[in-house]
Formats: structure tokens, sequence, C-alpha cells
């Protein structure tokens, strides 16, 4: 915290700082495998690009920023685990203008961490479509990992209602968008399909997922796409750094394909599992 490392009980942040106040910050979610930080770099060119966009300086350099998250995760003497780097407006008055905020606060948590959806990788998740729409790019761009999260939240409590284990938004064009903290692909005869990116977060798993399709040699498309793509679709999957790739097996009480998480979603599913276990920034050189 602002360069103290301090025990969970003495994390404690100011009632008057502007991320508690207004949501005005942002932050990253990053994972740990094996004693390696996966794609630490992408996680924290976005934080700063977040950042960029919302006008906040982050107060250290990007190397010091890589250099305190791999000193969190040390001082939690954690190889597995989940890092959360959060860069927030810092303490200001009750008025929400900004310029009352003289100097933005960094945090970074670092927790052990498992499979975010235990058994439903085998069995695949339930998902709804929620009437929330996503943010539009020209309020609050969804790419902005911002510290607002009460659109997806609202999503979330939606899904949660009718029984779902993940929601799906469209955006107000009535494209699919994602889901509340993942991505969606559908696969159709072999070919993989996924939103662009103007009205959804660019998920850094999303990323991977992009290039194992190419070496594996599967045709993956870029287009925007509506419900029929989705009901009809052979498979469909997720991908987050929390959920990685999780495949959906019943939208919205139908079920997808036969039901069962389907080859391609398992093939990447794999791949993916190798690429965490031994691509990354190692923690303990
Ligand atoms: N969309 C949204 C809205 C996200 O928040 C992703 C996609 C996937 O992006 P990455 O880069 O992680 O592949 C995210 C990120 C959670 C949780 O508890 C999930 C995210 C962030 C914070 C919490 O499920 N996912």
């Amino acid at each position: 915290m602002d360069g103290r490392y301090v025990p969970r009980e003495e994390a404690r942040v100011s009632v008057f700082d502007h991320g508690f106040l207004y949501g005005d910050g942002v932050f990253e979610g990053i994972r740990a495998y094996n004693g390696r930080v996966f794609r630490l770099q992408e996680h924290i060119d976005r934080l700063y690009d977040s950042a960029r966009t919302i006008d906040l300086q982050v107060p250290v350099k990007k190397e010091e920023m890589a250099a305190i998250i791999l000193e969190t995760l040390r001082k939690n003497q954690l190889k597995n685990g989940y890092i959360r780097p959060i860069v927030s407006r810092g303490v200001g008055d009750l008025g929400l203008d900004p310029r009352k905020c003289p100097k933005p606060s960094i945090i970074v948590i670092a927790v052990e961490w498992g499979a975010m959806y235990g058994d439903l990788y085998e069995k695949g998740l339930k998902a709804i479509t929620v009437s929330v729409r996503r943010n539009p790019a020209s309020a609050l761009p969804p790419n902005v990992k911002s510290l607002n999260y009460l659109n997806n939240i609202l999503g979330k409590i939606e899904a949660n209602y009718k029984g779902g284990d993940e929601a799906i938004f469209f955006d107000t064009n009535g494209y699919l968008s994602e889901g509340s903290g993942d991505n969606i692909f559908f696969v159709k005869n072999g070919v993989i399909f996924t939103p662009p990116t103007l009205n959804n977060l660019r998920g850094i798993t999303r990323a991977v997922v992009l290039e194992i399709a190419q070496s594996l040699g599967i045709t993956l498309i870029e287009q925007n796409l509506g419900y029929y793509d989705m009901y009809a679709a052979d498979e469909v999957f997720v991908t987050g750094t929390a959920a990685e790739v999780a495949p959906i097996v019943l939208i919205d009480g139908r079920s997808i394909g036969n039901g069962k998480p389907g080859p391609i979603t398992r093939q990447l599913m794999a791949a993916f599992k190798t690429v965490t276990e031994t691509e990354g920034t190692p923690i303990y050189p």
C-alpha cells in the first residue's frame, strides 16, 4: 500500500479516497501459475492504458509496478495466486472533482487462488443473457478496467436471480458483448467466432486464445454477433484471468450443441493449461 507491505488486517483505505467514494480508479486481475506470473507485461500495459484514459497518473514507472507485484507475491510466499493491483485517484474531499486528490494511491493484493468454477470445467456452466446492457464505449468504455464495476454487477445480480453461473451482456446496439468478467466465444462448423473489442474488455486471456487457435490451425473470426449466433452455436465458452477457458453448455435454459463441453473448447482448455504452466515471469528467479 503506497510503498508499505502490511498484513491483511491493516490494509485499510480512507473513506475520502475517491476510489471508494466514486469508483474513481483502475485495476487489474493477474494470475500466477507454478511460480510464474502469466502475461505480466500485458496486464501492466492495460493498467496504464486504463489510467491514461481516465487522466490518472500512476505514480510509479511500469518497471517499478512489475517489481512491486513480484515482491507482493514473494512476501505472501505464493507460487499460484491471484494478484489485484489497484490505482485509485487517492484521498480528496466529498466533491467529485479529481483535482481535489493530490496523490493517486497504489494497492497490490495477492492471494492464493485455484480454479474459479471447480467441477464446472467438466460439466459446463449455465449462462443467462441479461436485460442490462454493457456500458457503451461512448460512456464508460468497457476497455477501461475501472473501479466502477456496477454495470457488470447488475448483470451478475440478474443472472444470480435467474440461476445462471454467468451473465451474458449485449451492447446498446444489440450485439453480443461479453460476460460479467470474461469474454465470449462461439464455435460453429469448426470455426471460432468472437465479438470485436470496442464494446467489451480487450481480454488478455482472449488474446491468448487467439494465439492458440492460430497455432492449432483453427480459423477464428472477430465479427459482430447476435443472439442467433449464440443459440445456434455448436459450442460456447468464456475466457478470463479468473475464469480461464470455461465451457458454457446452457444459455437461457437452452442446450448449446449436445449440452456438453465441445471438442474445440476442450482442445483450447488443454492448450491454455499448457501455456499458463510453462510461460510467465519468474517470481523466484
Ligand atoms: N471482461 C471483463 C468485464 C472483465 O472484467 C475479462 C473480460 C477478461 O479479461 P482478461 O484480461 O482477464 O482475460 C475481465 C477480467 C472475477 C473477476 O472475479 C474477473 C475479471 C476481473 C475482476 C474480477 O470474476 N475479469
